[in-house]
Order: C-alpha cells, then structure tokens, then sequence
C-alpha cells in the first residue's frame, strides 16, 4: 500500500459532547473552521482518493486495511465468525435444507457517507458523523464505522437474509477494551407477509391508512426521529410483535450456543436511527452486564429505499471482540493484533466447541509518563483541541505499546487565559520489559510530533 499522506492534525473540528455510549442518541453540530492548506491524494486498497479539510485517517489506521483478522486461520475472531455464521446456517434453512443466510465478509471498508450515514436514516448533524470520531479519507469518503454501512446496497441487490462480518474504524478513547480498529457482524432478515404470517394468513403487515401510500414506490415515508418503542406508524403491532419475538428467539439461540444455556441476558430498549423499536443484549460477565449487540426492526424508509415495499425485517449488530474477549478469557483489546506466536498457538479451528482459556504469554511491568502542554492561546480544551486527535498521534508515533492515555488534567491560567492539559500515558510492551530509557524516549517523539502537529507548548 502506497502512503502519501501528510498527517493533518483536526484542529479545526470542534468537539461537542461525549458519546461513548450513547452515540446513537446524542445530536451534536460540527462547526469547521477555513480549510487547511491543499492535501495530495491517497492510495488505498488500490484506488486514489482525494483530500480535504475533512481527511483524518492516519498512516497507523490505514496500515489495518486487509489485515482480514476475521479471516485468519485459528485467529480467535475468525472461531468466533465461524460459529455465528454456523449459527445462521443451522437457523435458518429453505425447503430443499439448504441455509438461508449468505455471508459476506470481504467487503470494502472504505465507504461512502451516504452509505454509512445518509442511507440509515442517521440525522445530519448527528454526533456519530464528527470528524473527531470517524476516520475520514475525505468529505465524503471514510472507513466504516459500522458494519451496517452495506445494508442498502445488498437489499437492493435482491438480498434477504444475509450477515455481514468485517472491522470498523471508530476514534476512541484507548484502553484494555477500546481500541481504534474491531470487527462487527451484522445481519439482515427480511420477510414477506405470506411467510411471517404463514400461519395466520388473515393477518396484515401495514395499517390500513398507510396501505395506499406504501403501494406507490415513488413514495418514500418522511423520515422522522422515531423513539416510540412500541412500533413504527405503518406497522400494524401484530407483524412487529411476531418480528420480535423471532429475531430475540433467534438472538438469545445464538448467545447460547456460544456461553452455554445458562447464561444470564437481559433485554434493554434503546435508539438507532435505523431501528424502531429498538434493544440491546446485554449478558452478565464477572459481576456485570456487557453489552454484546444493537438490534431492532428496520426502519421501512430503508426497505423502501431498498426497492422493497411489501416486507418486514430485523437487524442487528455484534461486536465480534467483545465476545471473544469472554469466550476466551482474553484480557487485552490489543493482543487480536499480535502476532505472537505464544498467543495464535493457543486456538485452533479444529474444534469449535471445546474453546481453550487464554493463557497469558507474561506480566511486564508498566511503565507510566505524564505529558503537559500548553495549547495555542487561540485554542481551548474540548473547544479546537479534541483528545481524539491526541490519542491518534499517540498510537501513530508509538504504536500498540502504550496501554493507556488519559486526559489527567485542564488548567486555564488566570493571568494569560491559556489553556493547559496533561495526559498520561501508560506504557507495557506485550512480549517484553521495556527500558526506561526506550520509554523516555518514545515520551520525547510523542512530545515532539505534539509540538509539529498541535502548535502546543510542552510544559
Ligand atoms: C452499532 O454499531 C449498530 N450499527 C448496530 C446495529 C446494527 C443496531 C443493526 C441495529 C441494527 P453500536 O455502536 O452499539 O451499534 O455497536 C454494536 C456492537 O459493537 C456493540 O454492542 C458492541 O458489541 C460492539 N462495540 C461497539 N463499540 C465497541 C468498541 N469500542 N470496542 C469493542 N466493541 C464495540
Ligand atoms: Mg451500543
């Protein structure tokens, strides 16, 4: 892959707002400053791009393209893809026993806005589309943010029942469950009124008042910000009810097949703009309940979209790390990227259902370094300086050993009104002991590189 961008830091996006976990909800303008200087283009995955002020992808994140972890041979994401996708197959079958659901699992993950956003309904001015939390490529490309992002364009293909499963790209804090780069996998399932109502054929999928606008393709339902859970307005409750009872039959089937039939799950309502109602599955894990996938009904502005007029559907998204992570017993978001070979021996394809525990290769020590600067006078925390882009330099300059950052502490000087911030960062190599004298000077490039990219001061 050739590289030639320069790093341009995003200085010139404002953060509003926090959205970790509830990203989907939050509705949050991005207000840009003047362009920053003409950018060349950018080669990925064999085609050229060009940028602008909204590019932020980093060489670091760019160099995870076709990596295809999902894919690799005894890679534990690739045991846990292969037993969702045995799963459907299993669940789902046509009259001949064939299965129903067709996998798609190498596709692009460079994709366009319309497609990650604009095609799921996600408002304009929603939080998720900030520059501070995509990687964008330019204004109107990024690398996916959900696996969700292929939805439209394999329903218009004349796909029903399908799963998706590849990595996304989020701009995120740093830590033992975050990391910049994970995998999803998503699934489609649409049905037509003769089969969801096979044996109830007196049953309708739409209420009477919306049945004569939806017989017209041309018309396409107004989007609205739905959060009624009980159903969207041309449902009628009946076809919802039995849709949600199969995709949470079908959900917790699949949760236990993979934890056992003793598992505790629970059911909580939420938002997505590209579902209504919505929930998520949470299970419980060592003293608490983790959020395992996004689900729901689709919106039918996007069947419609789709060509499809006359079904239903369910939805869902899985975070194929998070399972792993308690399937295996795998402390560390970061070790899915090692290469070890202490770590890859330790799993095996072979047999599925008899999943080793992971057994830590070492303990090195950490080794922790605080970073203070002060930031431009025309720049203030959380107001033209985002962490993000911090973390981002961090993980480009320093690469997978630094565990940790956070944003230790903001100071604004009484007298020059300038802004100050301290990070610390934590250091721990996987396979060895660092030196401290390696890790000072790692801290001195990443000081350097903030002085280059972020016109700060170091304190
Ligand atoms: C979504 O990404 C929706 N596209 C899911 C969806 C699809 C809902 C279709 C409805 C219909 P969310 O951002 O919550 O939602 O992520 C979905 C799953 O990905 C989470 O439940 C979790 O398992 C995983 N996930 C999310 N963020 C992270 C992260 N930072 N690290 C690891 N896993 C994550
Ligand atoms: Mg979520």
């Amino acid at each position: 892959m050739l590289l030639t961008l320069r790093v341009q830091g995003t200085r010139y996006s404002l953060r509003t707002g926090n959205c970790s976990r509830s990203r989907w909800l939050a509705s949050n303008a991005v207000v840009e400053k003047s362009p920053p200087p003409a950018q060349p283009q950018l080669e990925v995955n064999g085609s050229t791009y060009a940028t602008d002020s909204w590019t932020n992808v980093t060489p670091k994140i760019l160099s995870y393209l076709g990596a295809n972890k999902h894919l690799q041979k005894d890679h534990p994401l690739s045991i846990i893809r292969q037993r969702i996708v045995n799963y459907f197959y299993g669940a789902y079958r046509n009259q001949r026993g064939n299965p129903l659901f067709s996998v798609y699992d190498k596709l692009n993950p460079v994709v366009t806005v319309q497609q990650n956003f604009d095609n799921l309904l996600i408002p304009s001015d929603h939080v998720s589309r900030q520059k501070s939390d995509c990687y964008y490529i330019n204004k109107h490309q990024l690398l996916r943010a959900h696996t969700t992002a292929h939805q439209v364009e394999l329903i218009s293909g004349g796909l029903d029942n399908f799963l998706v499963v590849g990595e996304v790209y989020r701009r995120d804090e740093i830590d033992s469950t975050h990391y910049p780069v994970f995998h999803q996998a998503d699934a489609v399932r649409v049905v037509t009124k003769d089969k969801l109502f096979e044996r109830n054929p007196g049953l309708e999928l739409f209420e009477e008042t919306w049945k004569g606008s939806l017989a017209d393709p041309k018309l396409i339902l107004p989007s609205s910000k739905c959060m009624d859970q009980t159903k969207q307005p041309c449902h009628t409750l009946e076809a919802v009810k039995l849709m949600e009872h199969e995709m949470k039959h079908v959900l917790v089937g699949l949760t236990k097949e993979l934890f056992g039939p003793r598992i505790k799950y629970r059911w909580v309502e939420t938002y997505f703009p590209f579902t209504q109602p919505s929930w998520e599955l949470e299970i419980y894990f060592k003293n608490n309940w983790l959020e395992v996938l996004g689900c729901g009904i689709m919106r039918h502005e996007i069947l419609q979209q789709s060509g499809v007029h006359q079904s239903i559907g369910y939805a869902f998204g899985v975070g194929l790390e998070r399972l792993a992570m308690v399937l295996f017993d795998i402390p560390d978001i970061r070790l899915f990227w090692s290469n070890d070979s202490g770590f890859l021996s330790q799993f095996s394809e072979k047999d599925l259902h008899n999943l080793p525990k992971y057994k830590p290769i070492s303990h090195y020590p950490q080794c922790t370094n605080d970073l203070s600067f002060w930031l431009p006078s025309d720049v203030e925390v959380d107001a033209g300086f985002s962490p993000n882009d911090f973390y981002d330099l961090v993980r480009t300059v320093a690469g997978d050993i630094v565990e940790q950052i956070s944003l230790v502490d903001k100071f604004k000087h009484p007298k020059t009104g300038k802004s100050s911030v301290c990070f610390r960062i934590v250091y721990r190599h996987m396979e060895r002991t660092l030196t401290q004298a390696e890790v000072n000077d790692i801290h001195k490039q990443i000081a350097n590189a903030s002085v280059d990219s972020f016109n700060v001061q170091i304190r």
